[in-house]
């Protein structure tokens, strides 16, 4: 079961359960429109196959805009979560090596925050490269949903957009290598009722179009996350707390080769075989 956040012209945003991908029903016939109070419902995916057997309104996707399903929730990221997001830093950059190749074993996963609610962009929606860095990738990302309790209520799909150089050339520079204008892309579903076994056998796929040529396009498994969902969890909810909930990506485990780069006009397709595909086109910020 899948849920989108969705808008018809200029009107106020909605909440709507996708059907085959291809058309939502609107959930504010029934009242409900907006996922900070849906995502506290126990029993959630239970609740929402009752509403799918009402007789409520019906749009095709392609005659609305999906928006990213993010509403007052801070977006946060786990790093270094798979061997290739380990090993592809430690060639970035001598100088910080030891600390991913420590924070790999490390009891404590590295947690860093990504984005306010109100700058994150939405599916079809240009994400940005740093127009003083000569180094920029897509990170292709699981992206947990949470409520304010600390349960994971759902997953969608996180690009972490990142300035390898800037990354590279000291690990203080971390925030402005991944906290910038239009960084961070969240959407286009909330996949709702998978659990965490399920999620595991999902695959996750990266494409990068320049012109009518594929730029890159490489592939990995959600099951090759070091850390079980639970532990990250608890770890972004120790000494903390999310009034509204919050939207947790999860590291990633495709690193286009070294010589890679985005350019302005390029397009990034992410897939997650349980969720969907975001996709955004790429400009200088
Ligand atoms: O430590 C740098 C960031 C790691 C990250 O974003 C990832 O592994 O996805
Ligand atoms: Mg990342």
């Amino acid at each position: 079961m899948k849920l989108c956040r969705f808008q018809q012209g200029t009107g106020r945003p909605r909440v709507g359960l996708v059907q085959n991908d291809e058309a939502i029903l609107d959930l504010s016939a029934e009242g409900i429109d907006r996922f900070t109070s849906l995502f506290e419902f126990e029993g959630l995916a239970a609740q929402l196959g009752a509403l799918e057997s009402q007789n409520l309104p019906r749009h095709h996707l392609d005659e609305v805009k999906v928006l990213a399903p993010v509403e007052q929730q801070e977006v946060w990221a786990v790093g270094v979560t798979y061997q290739r997001s380990k090993k592809a830093r430690m060639e970035e950059s001598d100088f910080s090596a030891t600390a991913y190749d420590k924070v790999y074993e490390a009891p404590r996963p590295e947690l860093f925050f990504k984005s306010l609610p109100e700058k994150v962009v939405g599916p079809n929606e240009p994400v940005g490269i740093r127009s003083d860095s000569k180094w920029n990738v897509p990170e292709p990302e699981l992206a947990f949903v949470i409520n304010s309790r600390g349960h994971i209520v759902g997953y969608t799909i996180g690009n972490d957009m990142s300035s390898r150089d800037i990354e590279g050339e000291n690990l203080l520079y971390l925030p402005q290598a991944k906290i910038y204008h239009r960084s961070c892309a969240v959407g286009p579903f909330v996949r709702v009722g998978a659990t965490e076994a399920e999620a595991r056998t999902w695959k996750i796929q990266l494409q990068i179009r320049r012109g009518s040529t594929v730029a890159f396009q490489g592939e990995t498994s959600v099951g090759q996350i070091k850390r079980n969902f639970e532990e990250l969890v608890g770890y972004l909810f120790r000494s903390q707390t999310f009034p509204q909930g919050a939207v947790l990506l999860t590291g990633t485990g495709i690193v286009p080769p070294d010589g890679f780069t985005l350019e302005a006009g390029d397009v990034v397709s992410i897939h997650i075989s349980g969720v969907g595909t975001l996709e955004n086109s790429i400009i200088v910020v």
